[in-house]
């Protein structure tokens, strides 16, 4: 059946910033680590393809999605990057512990977004099931990794532009 479903690797290279002045942070979640493994393969292999060098992608781990604030600041923190990427799945389960675990991400990110001055990208996939993040993880959907890095090769540019 036609999906009319955007597939998140999909972008117009011309439309995306030369990234070899840039440093780019990310930040990856373990839980569902199958997932987050591919979005971060993803994420470095886009940056890499548009020109960011491999010691300018800063990685840190952090146990799970409701982490990732706390590991973007650090990151900002202690590597000056342009931008910080982060990644994690959040699969619903039996219990509300999904909302709760998405709420906090969210808004954790949106304030570090608010209280900084460098973009932080939201690159957490939010799930009923395994299959849809697989899906999402380098499957039919494409790679939020490929996604989010691109946001983030757009968003440091547009900082640097606002600066100058
Ligand atoms: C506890 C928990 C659960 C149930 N599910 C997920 C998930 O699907 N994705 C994810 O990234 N993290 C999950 N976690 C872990 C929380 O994010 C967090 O690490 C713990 O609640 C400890 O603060």
């Amino acid at each position: 059946m036609a999906s009319s479903l955007k597939n998140l690797s999909d972008h117009d290279p011309a439309s995306i910033p030369d990234g070899k002045s840039m440093k780019i942070g990310i930040v990856v979640a373990e839980w569902n680590e199958e997932i987050t493994a591919a979005l971060l393969e993803g994420a470095c292999r886009t940056l890499e393809n548009n020109g960011v060098l491999k010691e300018n992608i800063p990685v840190l781990v952090v146990p799970g999605s409701f982490e990732l604030p706390y590991g973007a600041r650090i990151i900002a923190d202690h590597h000056s990057p342009d931008a910080v990427i982060c990644l994690g799945c959040v699969i619903q389960g039996e219990t509300r512990h999904f909302d709760y675990i998405c709420q906090g991400v969210t808004q954790g990110i949106t304030r570090l977004n608010l209280d900084h001055d460098i973009p932080f990208i939201f690159g957490v996939l939010t799930t009923d099931t395994l299959q849809q993040a697989q899906d999402r993880a380098g499957g039919r959907y494409g790679n939020k990794g490929d996604e989010a890095a691109v946001t983030a090769l757009k968003m440091a540019a547009l900082r640097t532009s606002r600066r100058s």
